[in-house]
């Protein structure tokens, strides 16, 4: 008997077959027989939300009215992915909606493909945000996602005929968007510029200008907790439509351009990840969704109060920092206590130090946003005298702690120099109660190197939350028959929220029997990819081969270099006959990234893989043993279908500078094994699923840091291993740029000069172990054995936990009664 607890559809088929109607009629205003897929797909929708509404009011109204205090997620990124079939089995009716689908005549796939997927965030920290925001619902916590409606999200890649990456805009709002429920009658309004005056001995800021900023609501259904949360983005408006005084035909477009500017607020999602640049935009953004979301937490926490007891807010909502995007949010919410509410300095810094906790996501120091004082004076210059203050008071504070001058120093939220600079990481640290990394390892390179003389001062503030995945989109919802197979092992689906379970699966790994099932499930996964990749890229993949994948955004840490590298070495030596084509394990490499606009290098590493595909795929002399596919615009949806079909993933970024990986979680999760580094969250990850199940290469971060401090020479690494200089010989030499050998001459110079990331020093570590990796493929079920540990073993990285850690160890709240 299996036991069931997935949570029980509120309507029957026919119901929801008749909502979809009435919706068509009513709302889109069309019969079922003139309805298109999309139409359905909105009226299904709607009708989702409808049976979603009272358990929404229900979760507001006891999170307002209860004593369990809420979480607030500040992130200017939330990488919602599709929302139709992810609500729906959050609410338990994906086969209600299946059998009304059809019943008027429609394929549920096609119906769910006509959604378009909502891009808001750049890869790992908007999707973690998201996962975030499902598991708080799917545990029961009150809880606000607070972030930007973008209108136009991460931008859609495409490759043109040379194989490089072209930036696309990605309008995604072009069709109706049934889940995002535009509130205008709960709009906050948002200013900025101005001057600081001083009236009856009290700071008055005035602003020169404000916006508009109108929540747009997302319900987030917890699965199986009859709990809807909200994710509200904010969306920017103009106030002032149009300015009659100048509205004559010539000054036409001037009298708009209020609004057209107000709005660009709101219009474009940074495509930076890890590196953000430091621009005026940006700051308004930032500043735009944090400001609107304390309004907005006082308008829910204290509604029609004009004159709150805001000492309690703490009790009411603690709000997490998510990077350093929203830290302006500290000195925001200073000012609203003491300039709008008239509390005192030292309760309104009592108050916010309470209220807010920041998460780090990063070790590379260009990724720590620093914004010149002049910037934040000119846009928000009351906040830049507040933060001006707070420095004065840390600095003090800080001589109470420590006669290190050098220290003091070096600890400044506003530099001393002449054109001072405010250290966003800084001040989350000093303006919160706690400080966390992603994962152990980045935790502890925080306390040791990145943040190292807050943890000296401060050690209690910081602490580790190992980021998490959901089960729900990434395993039940991506991969239904491992799904199915999980169920069938364990004897009930209860795992889906409790992922620990999945532990419960380890002495099938000794059933023969059971480890044929799950290679069938993963065989038949490739099955559906190649389909897939047919369809909608034309590929021609090959399920008999080993499906081989790295995905994740192009960036030199990540080293998808080291994976092409490696994998012309494998093809010049097919070309030169050093190795028999009849011996080689047929592998299909897959890649998916997307690269910031700006950044050269990782462009031309696109260009180069996609040449590389071109000559290798084309060869006859490889009789199609090694494929290369780059699928492009990488996304959520092409994530949901790729992972459960890979046999081997990559991890293989430099040691020390990944802060977790989230991808290598989703892999382990749907079994896949990892070839990686000791870096990240792949430390913990091969700590859980044992050592003997993963493949470990590469230098440690000692080691790294060893070789940078000896003095870090690439060259020697080319001499030294020949197949490593075959490799670069080749990209040098024109093959892969129809004889041209310029087009990658700024690539090889820098592998050959700089080589930052040491992908050359790693090169010949991670060559040595695909010998052992094929090996192990040639043997299905020994390969198929340890995928199963993985996935047994994998179930802490549920983000179910982890939002559990963040519950225990830094917001100290939990489930509404
Ligand atoms: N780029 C880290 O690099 C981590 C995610 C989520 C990143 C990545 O290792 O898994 O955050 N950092 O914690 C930033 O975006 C700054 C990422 O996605």
């Amino acid at each position: 008997m299996t036991e069931i607890t997935a949570p029980k559809s509120p309507v029957t088929t026919a119901e929801f077959a008749d909502g979809i109607r009435e919706q068509l009629k009513y709302g889109q205003g069309v019969t079922p027989e003139q309805a298109t897929p999309a139409d359905v797909y909105v009226a299904s929708s709607l009708v989702v939300r409808h049976y979603l509404q009272d358990a929404w009011f229900k979760t507001q109204q006891d999170m307002v009215n209860g004593k369990t205090k809420a979480v607030g997620y500040l992130s200017a990124e939330f990488l919602i992915g599709k929302q139709l079939r992810n609500a729906l089995l959050n609410a338990g009716m994906l086969d209600q909606f299946d059998e009304a689908v059809e019943s008027l005549g429609f394929d549920p796939q096609t119906v769910v493909d006509a959604e378009y997927e909502p891009a808001l965030g750049n890869g790992g920290l908007g999707r973690l945000a998201a996962c975030y925001v499902d598991s708080l619902a799917s545990l029961g916590v009150p809880a606000f996602g607070y972030g930007i409606q973008y209108r136009y999200g991460i931008f859609r890649q495409e490759f043109d005929s040379e194989g490089r990456q072209v930036e696309k805009p990605e309008y995604w709002l072009a069709n109706e968007e049934p889940w995002g429920h535009v509130d205008y009658n709960r709009s906050q309004k948002v200013s900025f510029g101005g001057t600081v005056v001083e009236e009856n001995g009290r700071k008055v800021w005035k602003p020169a200008w404000s916006v508009r900023a109108v929540p747009v609501d997302y319900m987030v259904p917890g699965y199986a907790s009859g709990r809807v949360d909200t994710l509200r983005l904010w969306s920017a408006r103009s106030y002032d439509e149009f300015d009659l005084l100048t509205f004559n035909k010539s000054e036409y477009l001037d009298a708009v351009k209020p609004k057209v500017e107000a709005e660009n607020i709101s219009k474009i999602l940074y495509p930076e990840d890890s590196t953000p640049q430091g621009k005026r935009l940006r700051l308004e953004q930032q500043y735009f969704f944090v400001a609107a979301s304390i309004q907005d937490v006082i308008r829910v926490f204290y509604p029609g109060q004009s004159n709150p007891d805001l000492t309690t807010l703490p009790d009411k909502i603690t709000f997490q920092l998510n990077d350093t995007h929203p830290v302006i949010g500290i000195p925001e919410l200073m000012r609203v206590l003491i300039d709008e509410y008239g509390y005192d300095w030292a309760t309104a810094w009592d108050i916010t130090t309470k209220t807010f906790n920041y998460t780090c996501h990063t070790l590379l120091p260009e990724a720590l946003e620093v914004w010149p004082a002049d910037l934040i004076g000119e846009l928000l210059p009351r906040h830049l005298e507040i933060i001006n203050e707070i420095n004065d008071h840390f600095l003090e504070e800080l001589k109470g702690k420590t006669r290190d001058k050098e220290k003091i120093e070096r600890m400044r939220i506003v530099t001393n120099e002449e054109n001072p600079k405010v250290r966003m990481a800084y001040l989350a640290t000093a303006g919160g109660s706690h400080v966390n990394g992603v994962a152990e390892l980045h935790s502890q390179l925080l306390k040791d190197v990145t943040l190292r003389d807050f943890s000296d001062l401060y050690p209690d503030k910081f602490t580790n939350v190992t980021n998490g995945v959901t089960p729900r989109r990434f395993i039940r919802l991506a991969n239904p028959r491992l799904s199915n197979l999980i169920t069938e092992g364990l004897g009930t689906d209860k795992w889906l929220s409790d992922l620990e379970m999945l532990k419960g699966l380890e002495p099938l790994a000794k059933d023969d029997e059971f480890v044929k099932k799950f290679a069938a499930v993963k065989q038949a996964n490739k099955e559906d990819f190649a389909a897939y990749a047919k369809r909608e890229y034309g590929f021609e993949l090959d399920p008999n081969t080993m499906f081989n994948s790295m995905i994740k955004r192009l960036h030199e840490y990540k080293r998808q270099s080291l994976k092409i590298l490696a994998l012309i070495a494998k093809y010049a030596d097919i070309k030169s006959g050093k190795v028999s084509v009849d011996d080689v394990l047929p592998r299909t490499v897959i890649f998916g990234a997307k690269s910031a606009p700006g950044y050269y290098l990782a462009k031309m590493t696109i260009q180069l893989i996609n040449n590389v595909a071109r000559v290798v795929n084309n060869d006859p002399d490889i009789k199609g043993k090694l494929h290369v596919y780059y699928p492009w615009n990488y996304n959520v949806r092409l994530a949901q279908h790729l992972i459960p079909a890979t046999d081997l993933d990559e991890q293989i970024s430099q040691a020390g500078k990944e802060a977790s990986g989230t991808g290598n979680m989703k892999f382990a999760l749907n079994g896949a094994l990892t070839v990686g580094t000791l870096d990240g969250a792949n430390v913990e990850i091969r700590e859980r699923v044992g050592a003997e199940n993963f493949f470990l290469f590469g230098m440690t971060v000692d080691e790294v840091d060893a070789l940078y401090a000896q003095g870090y020479h690439p060259a020697v690494y080319y001499e030294r291993d020949p197949r490593l200089k075959a490799a670069i010989d080749m990209v040098a030499d024109g093959t892969f740029s129809n004889g041209d050998r310029n087009t990658y001459a700024p690539l090889v110079a820098d592998w050959l000069t700089k080589d930052w990331f040491m992908t050359l020093a790693d090169f010949t570590a991670y060559c040595d172990i695909q010998g052992e990796i094929e090996a192990l493929y040639r043997d299905p079920l020994e390969w198929n054995r340890k995928a199963l540990l993985n996935v047994a073993n994998s179930g802490y990285f549920s983000s179910d936990r982890a939002i559990q850690d963040y519950l225990d160890k830094i917001w100290h709240t939990g489930p509404l009664a």
